[in-house]
């Protein structure tokens, strides 16, 4: 660790996801001297390729605008760079190394032949118009698409890049290198997205939970249920926990929370994307509509519920929060944000309550990113229903592989048990592999 923080200065997210690994699975990397030899953790550490690029594009007042592109090629030892593109204003390269390097971990759990990657850019599309979204993302794919293909580096959406993004840089990619190929996923449906790709990680983060709550003896329905975010993600997660009969009473946003005590209806859930389509990055207008309560500034985490769902970004849960849930009868934290929860936080939840680690919980969406991949070169699809069952089935998978590797006595280390499943596959295909 001392030796990477000295050479990554100034990378801490990068530092705190490689730290929380290393201490888990140190027993499992002790034990294989295999492991040791081919030096699995200091390769493991270094991202096979890192691009970063200039990005020009012209402004609707014709002002020439220039922001940076990324893409880190973290892992290729299971399957081609797999993992989002995020275009935010706080997006650096140490945040993309951490995402990237999670993503190794998660797309290895999914038991697809996945790689881990990361990209974006820190571009704010928050108040830009279709316009320069557009070419903005054209740009972007002009560099990006020397260094990605279908066979070697899949990238698709994270916070910023949706459906629309996605079809932008599809077409310049498609338009560049004169191909129609499955180069990105959470692509529109028309040309070759998935089915329940965009619910994929919010309805997989809550079959992890019920997984969670059977191992209790426990059922989700009545459950009180707190989330953050109002994006993708957490619009998933609303729609799966309101059909199952949960009591979802709190979301927010960056302007603060909304508290809902009757619980959130359909209605409110599908009022979820008219937010995020305005575009404004706000939920204060749905207290309004729908006669909850607004807490202007504030994180959800101090609402009494059973269980919390982090579906915002990293470190949005802090060791106060998790004090503050637990204090309240908080029994179960499900992170569904990329390292949603702090170090402190991590310590301070993990073995006192159940709980979930984002590249568990939050791997439905890269799962159902390669179902996208294996449907793209089958030029098939598959329906909504068949893909969901792959979706629960995959999930459940997972939630066994930490069982697996994380039961101690009556309690389950779901954080020890997903990096140590998720690393142990790459791992062995490296050594394998040789020195490369
Ligand atoms: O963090 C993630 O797993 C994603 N943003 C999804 C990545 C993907 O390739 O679907």
């Amino acid at each position: 660790m001392d030796a990477l923080k000295a050479k990554t200065v100034g990378e801490g997210e990068f530092h705190q996801a490689v730290e929380e690994v290393i201490e888990t699975v140190w027993e499992t990397y002790q034990a294989n001297p295999k492991y040791k030899t081919n030096k699995i953790l200091e390769k493991m550490v270094e991202p096979e390729r890192v691009i970063m690029f200039r990005v020009p594009w012209i402004d609707d007042k014709g002002e020439v605008q220039i922001n940076r592109g990324y893409r880190v090629q973290f892992n290729s030892a299971i399957g081609p760079y797999k993992g989002g593109i995020r275009f935010h204003p706080s997006v650096t390269l140490g945040g993309l190394k951490f995402l990237g390097f999670e993503q190794t971990f998660k797309n290895s759990l999914t038991t697809l032949p996945m790689g881990g990657g990361k990209g974006g850019s820190d571009f704010n599309p928050k108040g830009k118009s279709d316009n320069e979204v557009m070419r903005f993302c054209q740009s972007f794919m002009t560099e990006l698409c020397k260094h990605i293909g279908p066979e070697t580096d899949v990238p698709a959406g994270d916070i910023g890049v949706g459906g629309r993004e996605v079809g932008y840089m599809f077409g310049q990619y498609k338009r560049i290198r004169n191909e129609f190929t499955g180069v990105l996923t959470g692509k529109p449906r028309e040309f070759g997205g998935s089915r329940i790709r965009p619910e994929a990680t919010g309805y997989g983060s809550v079959y992890f939970a019920q997984h969670m709550l059977k191992e209790m003896g426990q059922d989700i329905k009545g459950k009180v249920v707190a989330i953050s975010g109002f994006g993708n993600v957490a619009w998933g997660a609303a729609q799966k926990l309101v059909q199952l009969g949960a009591k979802l009473v709190a979301i927010s946003g960056p302007d603060g929370y909304i508290y809902d005590e009757k619980g959130m209806t359909q209605a409110g859930v599908d009022y979820m994307l008219e937010l995020r389509a305005s575009n404004n990055d706000v939920v204060a207008p749905y207290a309004e509509k729908f006669g909850a309560k607004f807490f202007a500034k504030r994180k959800p985490w101090e609402v009494k519920c059973d269980i919390a769902f982090p579906c915002a970004i990293q470190n949005e849960l802090n060791e106060e929060d998790a004090k503050t849930l637990m204090a309240n009868g908080c029994k179960m934290v499900v992170e569904t944000s990329n390292m949603g929860c702090t170090a402190e936080a991590v310590r301070a939840l993990n073995g006192k309550i159940a709980f979930a680690p984002g590249k568990a919980a939050n791997a439905g969406g890269v799962a159902v990113s390669g179902l996208e991949m294996s449907q793209n070169s089958m030029r098939y699809s598959w329906t909504a229903e068949e893909v969901d069952a792959k979706l629960s089935q995959i999930m459940k998978d997972i939630h066994d592989t930490c069982v697996k590797y994380g039961k101690e006595g009556s309690k389950i280390d779901y954080v020890k048990g997903a990096n140590i499943g998720g690393f142990i596959k790459v791992a062995e295909a490296m050594c394998a592999q040789g020195h490369v």
